[in-house]
């Protein structure tokens, strides 16, 4: 194999596509937006991610990596495209894994291998990507079952940190589902070129399940440690001390409470095996629900926190949805502002990585912040605010991600889990 063809170039199809095209491969990155296409092609890139725009500009600079907004002729092509949620109904948006799959067809040869690395629902690599990959008139490859195929098809969900995401492409293992043995054993050797983890083999559905399995395994952790933080308030204890002191247990690591879950993954993919399975699924769903509700909770704190205090200044830290990155993708720190809007208070919400004007209420310092505020929201753990000094601080600070550290926590004054000093 020595032609790629990287369709979708987002936060895991651009690491991929230059990654490949870093270890010898000609890769061809296809994206429907023009701006990107562009951006890359003079050695920019349109995310933000440590180490992406070097590696990007190096794989174009040496000519192996190009963009397109049209696919072409390759050995194998990948599709990296989002898989959304409807809102209403909490279903699997495959739109773009479709438009991507049909995209490819008029491109198919005899002895190439078709990717999936989007996260989809159980089943859909087989029962949505395979027929419309066989429009092509090629037959996809079923070992003994089907000596005619000619066509490899295999599933090899993504499951890099967004933070870290160079560094979990090569080193994270990788589990790769073949429609047969044949066109799993193809994408181990493609990804092998770069993976420095194990790559495991079984067939696509495994693959698809084992991908919605870790990200609901989170969630549902995340559930239970906010639920932890809900009855901390009622029985007015730190849960932050209690958490550090329960995982002093050898098998016990509860994870940390905050306002909510975000991102286009966890908060998403759960949604994918209650869709497979909405009769057996109560946990799963109930975790969704303690998880959603977190915003409001936050929400509630602050107004407990300014109770009395006319049309109060409240200081919002933090909009992305987890510390240290830009993205705001189902962001619960957007959700608690949105919340907070209705009221009749003044926001002034910082972040670092946010550019300026994407919400309303932005300003440009964390000191236009903080001067004056009545209340002191941090609704997200980046780096940048893990310095805060409350010295000269003297209004209530809801920290719901435990970035203060112990000693400044004795001087904040109201503990996200409700306990007051
Ligand atoms: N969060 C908490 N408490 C915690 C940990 C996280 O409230 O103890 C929140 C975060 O603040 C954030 C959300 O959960 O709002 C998700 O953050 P995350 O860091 O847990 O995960 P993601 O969404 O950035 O990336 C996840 C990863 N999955 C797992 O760790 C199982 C990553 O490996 C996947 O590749 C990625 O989803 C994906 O693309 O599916």
């Amino acid at each position: 194999m020595k032609n790629i063809c990287v369709l979708g170039l987002g936060y895991i199809g651009l690491p991929t596509a230059a990654m490949f095209a870093t270890h010898g491969f000609k890769v061809l990155g296809v994206d429907v937006k023009e701006s990107v296409v562009e951006l890359l092609n003079n050695e920019d890139v349109h995310i933000q991610e440590p180490g992406i725009k070097t590696l990007a500009q190096t794989a174009v600079k040496s000519s192996n990596l190009i963009a397109s907004l049209k696919p072409d002729y390759a050995d194998a092509f990948i599709i990296a495209v989002p898989t959304p949620f409807t809102k209403d109904d909490k279903k699997c948006d495959l739109s773009y894994v479709i438009s991507a799959a049909e995209s490819i067809v008029p491109f198919l040869q005899p002895g190439n291998l078709a990717i999936l690395e989007s996260t989809v629902p159980p089943r859909t690599t087989e029962d949505i990507l395979v027929p419309i990959l066989e429009r092509s008139g090629l037959v996809v490859s079923r070992g003994e079952a089907n000596p005619r195929g000619s066509l490899y098809v295999a599933h090899c969900p993504e499951r890099v940190l967004p933070g870290s995401i160079l560094k979990e492409l090569v080193h994270n293992d990788r589990v790769i589902g073949g429609v047969d043995r044949a066109a799993a054993k193809m994408a181990k050797d493609l990804y092998a070129s770069f993976v420095e983890g194990g790559i495991f083999l079984a067939d696509t559905t495994t693959a698809e399940m084992v991908k919605l399995m870790e990200n609901t395994y989170r969630d549902v952790n995340i559930a239970l440690a906010n639920e932890f933080a809900l009855v901390a308030e009622k029985v007015r204890i730190n849960i932050w001390e209690a958490i550090e002191l329960a995982n002093r247990h050898p098998r016990v690591n509860i994870l940390k409470p905050g306002p909510g879950v975000g991102g286009h993954c966890i908060a998403v993919d759960p949604w994918f095996i209650v869709q497979a399975a909405p009769d057996v699924t109560p946990l799963i769903q109930t975790t969704r629900q303690v998880n959603d509700g977190m915003p409001n909770y936050v929400a509630k704190m602050v107004k407990q926190a300014v109770m009395g205090v006319k049309r109060p200044v409240i200081a919002c830290l933090g909009l992305t949805y987890k510390g240290d990155v830009d993205d705001i993708r189902e962001s619960p720190a957007i959700k608690v502002i949105e919340l907070l809007r209705a009221e009749d208070f003044e926001l002034r919400a910082y972040d670092p990585l946010v550019p300026l004007k994407t919400i309303p209420e932005q300003v440009s310092t964390i000191e236009a912040a903080l001067s004056g505020s009545d209340a002191i929201l941090i609704l997200t753990d980046h780096t940048a605010f893990k310095k805060l000094c409350l010295d000269n601080i003297h209004c209530p600070v809801i920290d719901t991600r435990d970035v203060l550290d112990a000693d400044q926590r004795l001087t904040s004054f109201i503990f996200f889990g409700g306990s007051k000093i």
